[in-house]
């Protein structure tokens, strides 16, 4: 129950209306109050950061019942909550996102501007909590909105980086990385819970020991400890009264100061443990599938997987006598295997602490956990090698040996003299550097597995987890991917959401298939006008801000081609700028060729280490440094790479499409969610038969859109044959004059060498398959422009995209998580209180 004070309805007590009034008057008046009180200044010397804060107080003091009301109704139903472990949450700017859902978008922007102030400004400044690498981190922020606006009881877990994803800058066409300082100004969103701390325990050693009872029982003794401090964010629902908390671990040390050496005078050595533990949550690691077998990164892992589950078990025995129904009270979500420690550390919990035997507790895990695989890449998938791994853990290792055999036992049983298979099956990797294979221990502790899109998830039963399905089948299911559209269609796009919920209605931002009804617009004329007048509106938004980016001028009437998302060779980039180069040559060979006029946009960051990704940025940039100085070439290509792209940019860029580059090679993209976005947004895609590509193909129809490239099995096909790229090189004259073009040194002042690694990578390896995908890539863009001219029936398609992507919304993606993994129904907030009687 809420304590009295608390209690709105309590006649002793008056909550303020300044800080829950809704009208414009009231909303002003909080405005200036918060400016004055919580940022300690007078309007006149008030900064744009200061008014934007003073804002955001405002608005979290309106959502602060919901939370709360959320939280105490959680605790006294008996439904499931879902927890979501994730290392990543790519949250994105939080104000606007909040007006929407709750529904206070104009009286908000009245109350600004009546204080002489401007809602979008103050929007824009809001630094962006990049707490992610992309596709992952983001699919999980959109996972938290739907959960809320579903109504459904979740708690996202993950960690408080105090530096996320690095922000990129562009010199001299290379990527530069500078550290991302979200916090910096502070956060109004968060409020840390220290009350809550835990206690995290690291590295030592294990020991037997007999307990009163006679029961042999293993201590561990850590070499360290480290507190988890949480800070919570609510995350609301769209027109609901639910907000979920955001529960983000931050590490302190768990004694600031180390008394007994700081008495004997060593008071650097004393600090010195509050500063390493202190590093633990301090920067998120910038690789987007690719795996830094760092101990530090195994050290944020377990971190927050142990201080979520301590949470869990805290708020669980408040309510309950004993772990023996956990499971009913929590399913668990594993990110991918990034937090998948949380089977071996549930166990441990489990059986050391709380005295559980080993088949029980076994029962208890696998009824609590489901894992989603994000990526087949061989380079992605996490593994510890031993001795790392046994040092931090020593008592998760023993523990995993244990699982390991138990499973193993029953795969004996099933396949008797099946050596290879066990081999093939065994938690630890033997071959080679032993090591610890985390998507089986993840595996073997799930009652459930999952893929991101239809293709993927079969490629996961046919290949990384092939033995795996075939002990297990009932355990694999697809969950495809899908994208919030308060997030990507309301906020991003309100020009198109009007337009929309001018003809069909507003239901279509609760319920994305009622988008439906937009066909039959399609073939209306006036419609189409009024499609193209607002994208036009859009396009030219962004060009303005390429302008005070960049300092270059695009020509919205020209055909917007984008590319947005982390650079990789797999997603493959280079195959896009090959054919700019290509489109270039054509024009000047033949400068009066009627082509249709296009800007080429990128955007994405490169892992720092990722070398060869680094060089498909400055190429990019080198051929946009040439080919945007060209007078023969005119308005008809424009190349622009924006630097930084993240959430923000992200909102700005898929409006503004026209066409989406989903050009992965097939069978490598896992799902892709960008792809949505575009889609949602009115952008038509050209793409491989990849990922959610084929699912988004089969609803808009494949009339609208352009498909092209090797198919999964003709990937596979091609490079068990032996691929030689440089037999295409030899035998395609569009593709030799590019290559040779670049190999010259024409896009490099005369340096010959600067592209070399990639051009020589391309020719002798090309394990993605660029060049043999090369002409069917260009004869594909071709139909494109041609089909551009005709912008009747462009505006078609793209109203036929529009209205067929029901299917991509994440609130159906939760929706059967919750049915098919979770067993979660919606639990309705109310906003009464809840204890009127003041208990
Ligand atoms: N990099 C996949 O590559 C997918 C997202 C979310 C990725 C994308 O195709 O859309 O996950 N995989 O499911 C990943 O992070 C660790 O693997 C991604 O974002
Ligand atoms: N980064 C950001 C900021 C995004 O918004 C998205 C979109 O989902 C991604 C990365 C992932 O993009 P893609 O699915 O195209 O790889």
């Amino acid at each position: 129950h809420l304590p009295m004070a608390f209690n709105t309805t309590n006649p002793l007590i008056q909550v303020e209306d300044d800080r829950t009034g809704l009208s414009v008057e009231t909303l002003k008046r909080a405005l200036a109050d918060n400016l004055f009180y919580l940022q300690g200044k007078f309007p006149a010397i008030a900064t744009k950061n200061d008014c934007y804060m003073a804002l955001a107080y405002t608005i979290r003091d309106r959502l602060l019942q919901r939370w709360l009301n959320t939280f105490q109704t959680y605790l006294n139903c008996d439904n499931r909550v879902v927890c979501y472990l994730s290392a990543e949450y790519l949250l994105g700017p939080h104000l606007g996102n909040n007006l929407i859902n709750l529904g206070l978008w104009e009286p908000v922007q009245q109350a600004v501007e009546e204080s002489g102030l401007s809602l979008d400004e103050l929007i824009d400044i809001e630094e962006e909590p990049g707490l992610g690498n992309g596709g992952l981190g983001r699919l999980a922020a959109c996972f938290m909105d739907s959960l809320a606006t579903l109504e459904i009881p979740a708690i996202g877990y993950g960690i408080r980086y105090e530096f996320g994803i690095f922000d990129q800058e562009i010199k001299d066409g290379w990527q530069v990385e500078i550290t991302d300082k979200w916090l910096q100004l502070g956060n109004p969103w968060e409020i840390a819970r220290p009350e809550s701390a835990v206690l995290v325990k690291l590295g030592g050693h294990t020991e037997p020991y007999t307990d009163d009872q006679g029961n042999y029982r293993v201590r561990w003794i850590a070499g360290s400890l480290v507190k988890g401090i949480p800070y919570d964010t609510p995350i609301l629902g769209y027109k609901v009264s639910t907000a979920n908390n955001l529960r983000l671990w931050k590490s302190e040390a768990a004694e600031s100061f180390d008394f007994q050496r700081f008495n004997v005078g060593d008071y650097y050595g004393a600090v010195q443990d509050k500063m390493s533990s202190e590093n633990l949550t301090k920067v998120l690691y910038p690789n987007d599938e690719q795996i830094q077998g760092k101990e530090l990164r195994l050290a944020q892992q377990y971190f927050f997987v142990s201080c979520s589950l301590q949470d869990m078990i805290r708020i669980h025995l408040s309510d309950n006598p004993t772990l023996e129904n956990f499971h009913e009270h929590f399913a668990v979500q594993m990110n991918d295997t990034h937090p998948s420690i949380a089977v071996a550390e549930l166990m441990r919990l489990l059986v050391d602490e709380h005295h559980y035997e080993w088949q029980r507790a076994w029962a208890i895990t696998e009824a609590t956990f489901g894992f989603t695989n994000h990526t087949l890449l061989p380079e992605a998938l996490e593994k510890w090698s031993l001795p790392l791994f046994g040092e931090m853990l020593p008592r998760h290792l023993e523990i995993i040996y244990e699982i390991n055999q138990r499973f193993l036992d029953q795969v004996r049983m099933k396949y008797p003299n099946d050596g290879d298979r066990l081999a093939r099956l065994s938690i630890i990797d033997e071959a080679g550097e032993k090591s610890v294979r985390m998507a089986y221990l993840a595996t073997v502790g799930s009652h459930a597995i999952n893929g991101v899109a239809a293709l993927h998830s079969q490629l996961v039963k046919e290949t990384i987890l092939k033995d795996f399905y075939e002990l297990w089948p009932e355990k694999f299911s697809n969950k495809t991917n899908g994208v919030t559209p308060r997030r990507w269609m309301v906020l991003s796009n309100p020009r198109l959401s009007n337009l929309i919920s001018s003809r069909i209605g507003d239901g279509w931002i609760k319920n994305l298939d009622e988008l439906k009804q937009l066909e039959p617009f399609a073939d209306l004329a006036g419609f189409r006008q009024d499609w193209c007048k607002v994208k036009r509106e859009v396009k030219q938004d962004l060009a303005r801000y390429i302008h005070t980016r960049t300092d270059l001028v695009v020509n919205p009437d020209s055909l917007f081609d984008v590319q947005v998302k982390r650079i990789h060779e797999y997603k493959r980039q280079h195959l896009n700028i090959l054919h700019v180069i290509h489109l270039y040559l054509q024009i000047k060979n033949n400068p009066n060729l009627d082509v249709t006029p296009r800007t080429f946009i990128y955007g994405g960051k490169a892992a720092p280490g990722y070398f060869t990704a680094k060089l498909i940025i400055k190429l990019i940039n080198s051929v946009a440094d040439v080919v945007n100085n060209d007078p023969t070439i005119g308005d008809r290509l424009k190349v622009i790479f924006l630097p930084d792209y993240n959430v923000k940019f992200g909102q700005r860029v898929y409006p503004a499409a026209d066409l989406s580059e989903q050009i992965s090679t097939a069978g490598k993209e896992a799902s892709g969610t960008g792809n949505m976005k575009f889609s949602m947004n009115g952008a038509l895609t050209i793409g491989t038969l990849d990922g959610a590509n084929i699912e988004i193909r089969e609803e808009v129809g494949a009339e609208n859109f352009f498909l092209f490239g090797l198919t999964t099995p003709e990937v596979e096909k091609t490079l068990a044959e032996g691929y030689q790229p440089w037999e295409y090189y030899n035998n395609n004259a569009n593709l030799k004059a590019v290559v040779d073009l670049i190999n010259s040194g024409f896009f490099s002042h005369g340096d010959t060498a600067l592209f070399r690694p990639l051009m020589d990578s391309l020719l002798g390896q090309d394990p993605y398959l660029v060049f043999a995908d090369f002409q069917a890539y260009v004869d594909c863009q071709n139909q494109v422009g041609e089909a551009y001219k005709d912008q009747e029936n462009w505006a078609r398609m793209a109203i036929l995209n529009v209205a067929r992507m029901g299917k991509f919304s994440s609130d159906r993606t939760i929706r059967e998580y919750a049915e098919d993994i979770w067993a979660i129904k919606p639990v309705v907030i109310e906003l009464e209180d809840l204890c009127p009687d003041g208990q």
